[in-house]
């Protein structure tokens, strides 16, 4: 994405602005108390949690801020050698889809659940763009509970983003595809405007457990939706969503795609599509999705295919999508803290459009369209403006809020921030970055209740801020302080993969909800050891179980014989330990997989099939005790049809 963006811009301006990526002055001194103000000092902690997205390495980061200091990696769309995540026979179901197995994503947003409009931080939700699918996080676990795959999408862009009290999660989709059976699917692409449709998902989200479940598909036009924000306080009850390619071009879209003054930010009244599914109005679709559930009692995901969707198409019901022309390939739409204002960032716009909902709501009452597409109206811009921003800069993408009466727009083409009041439209601060700035994130910042304060932008191209490493360099974040009336650099720290967006909240929300270790008494997965007696190992043809314990420092069994070339093996590995913090790994000489890394109180499963006779070792990975060195164990493996008897030694037993 990194130089394609750039050029994103068209033949127009990147003539006019080539070299535009890199702004001058570019090694702008800090000034001396920026240091003290990202400072941490060893043993505290930060005053906020930041996840942010980790692009095409599929993942999410656990970011502190004010330090920039990375807590955690967590795979979503993605395997993770260093705990077995997608390797570990209960972890696998979690990255099925109807397409089989899927271990990687490309995961752009993030979206913190919310009550009221305000964090409430209890889950994570993130998109995977290639293969559509939505995931949520568990926040006090970090751990991804859930993944439901989005079907009749291509390219989950628009998503996930969350109404204000979580009661959906959506996915629009940003390539349009055809859609039905085989042979609606199998069409020439030239016919893209007759056969290919937009869809958009309303994943219904359960208030106590937060489980996923696909309420409805709204049907669309074809054209690309990019991203979007639910209204919030009084616009509660709609979703905006920016459309580009609506000239609903099949090919060469740099240039074919960007003929039109205004594509559209796509209005839709989500509480009267709801109305209408309650009236039965929705239609049953075949189609083939999977819904991957973890379940912490048994430490286990299963996964299942659905092979139904209601679809809903807002044409038959006059009232439920409205147009709104917006200049020009809008990238982002942000909605602003009290829900009046709707910004759309046209990327190849020289102003910034805002939007008035309550100017819309009268729009719509007194039909003040300008035409309709698809028999949905379009309304007229001048009717549902609020107003412009001049000469913001040049390529807006994403805009956030202090909750202070300013918008933060992010620049791409000039690289900079731009601050705004969004009640007088007038730019009053602006700041560069290094180099082209994509999202920002602001604690809260998409929130009814901002925390202002601190301001991240993350940066698609780094250029010399770093060592260099080859010819990939790290992205860059950059920590601005938004306490002032000038935005001041802070800290400038390397992130993990490509982030997209982030977002961050206060820690006091979730640090003392972490949970420490799983209690071995509700431990039901069905391979469970609930203490060392009970270690052992059994054959069953020439499948063999391992039933292994570990416990600071050692394995039982730890020497285990009359295992056999072919023999398909697997270890069930539960950890007894009852503390927080503390980890038992198992590795194992020529498996064809990850580690284990088992949590206090949890069992896993490592399959392995030997492929040749001698001892093999296997050893603890996690420096656990002072005695670490000292947990391992091995395996005799003896020729296939031998008949060494099966022999395992517990300590316990002997
Ligand atoms: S994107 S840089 Cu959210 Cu994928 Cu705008
Ligand atoms: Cu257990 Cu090292």
């Amino acid at each position: 994405m990194k130089t394609k963006l750039c050029l994103m811009a068209g033949a127009a301006i990147a003539v006019a602005f080539a070299g535009g990526c890199k702004p001058k002055g570019a090694q702008t001194v800090i000034s001396g108390d920026a240091a003290s103000k990202v400072y941490v000092a060893p043993g505290q902690h930060d005053e906020f949690y930041s996840i942010v997205s980790g692009g095409f390495n599929g993942q999410m980061s656990v970011v502190g801020l004010p330090s920039g200091r990375v807590l955690k990696i967590l795979p979503v769309f993605s395997v993770h050698p260093e705990n077995g995540w997608g390797f570990s026979e209960e972890s696998k179901p979690m990255l099925n889809t109807s397409h089989g197995f899927i271990p990687w994503d490309d995961l752009h947003h993030i979206a913190i659940s919310t009550t009221n409009a305000e964090h409430d931080a209890r889950w994570a939700f993130g998109n995977a763009n290639n293969t559509p699918r939505i995931a949520r996080v568990d926040l006090t676990t970090f751990k991804t509970v859930e993944i439901i795959e989005i079907p009749n999408s291509g390219g989950n862009h628009s998503s996930p983003f969350i109404t204000e009290n979580t009661e959906y999660v959506i996915a629009g989709t940003r390539f349009s595809v055809p859609t039905g059976d085989d042979k609606d699917r199998d069409v020439a692409i030239d016919t893209y405007k007759e056969n290919f449709r937009g869809t958009i998902s309303f994943i219904s989200v359960d208030k106590e457990h937060g489980d996923m479940d696909i309420a409805f598909q709204l049907e669309a036009p074809p054209f690309n939706f990019d991203l979007a924000r639910a209204g919030k306080k009084k616009s509660h009850g709609w979703f905006f969503f920016s459309t580009y390619n609506t000239e609903m071009a099949h090919t060469l879209l740099e240039v074919n795609a960007s003929q039109k003054d205004k594509d559209f930010i796509m209005a839709v009244n989500w509480k009267k599509a709801e109305e209408y599914i309650a009236a039965g109005k929705g239609k049953k679709v075949p189609v083939k999705y999977a819904h991957n559930k973890w379940d912490e009692s048994t430490h286990t995901a299963t996964s299942s295919i659905r092979t139904e969707v209601l679809s809903l198409n807002p044409r038959d019901f006059k009232d439920i999508v409205y147009f709104i022309p917006c200049p020009k390939s809008p990238h982002g739409t942000d909605t602003d803290p009290t829900g009046e204002y709707i910004i759309g960032s046209g990327k190849l716009a020289a102003i910034i459009p805002v939007f008035s909902f309550t100017k819309m709501i009268a729009a719509i009452e007194n039909e003040d369209f300008e035409g309709n597409i698809d028999g949905m109206p379009v309304l007229k811009y001048e009717s549902v403006l609020h107003g412009e921003v001049e000469k913001p800069g040049l390529g807006p993408l994403h805009t956030e809020f202090d909750g202070k009466g300013f918008a933060y727009t992010s620049m791409f083409v000039s690289s900079e921030i731009v601050k705004w009041n969004i009640e007088t439209l007038e730019v009053v601060d602006r700041v560069p970055t290094f180099y082209s700035v994509g999202h920002l994130s602001i604690p809260g910042g998409p929130t009814g209740k901002p925390h202002g304060k601190y301001m991240v932008a993350y940066n698609k191209i780094t250029k010399d801020r770093y060592l260099p490493t080859g010819p990939e360099l790290a992205h860059s974040a950059q920590l601005y302080d938004i306490s002032g009336d000038k935005m001041q650099l802070l800290l400038d720290f390397p992130t993990i993969g490509e982030p997209h967006y982030a977002e961050a909240f206060p820690a006091s929300l979730i640090k003392d909800k972490q949970v420490k270790f799983y209690k071995l008494e509700e431990n039901n997965h069905p391979h469970v050891l609930k203490g060392i007696k009970d270690a052992r190992v059994e054959r069953d043809g020439n499948k063999v179980h391992i039933y292994l314990t570990s416990i600071r420092s050692n394995f039982r069994p730890d020497n285990i014989e009359g295992i056999k070339v072919g023999d398909e093996v697997y270890f069930h590995m539960t950890n007894l330990e009852q503390d927080w913090d503390v980890p038992h790994g198992l590795a194992i000489k020529g498996a064809n997989t990850a580690e284990l890394l088992v949590m206090p109180g949890e069992t896993a499963t490592l399959k392995w099939t030997p492929d040749r006779v001698g001892i093999f070792p296997f050893y603890c990975t996690d420096f656990c005790s002072a005695l670490h060195q000292e947990m391992q164990g091995y395996i005799r493996i003896s020729p296939a049809g031998s008949n060494t008897p099966l022999k395992f030694s517990t300590g316990a037993a002997e």
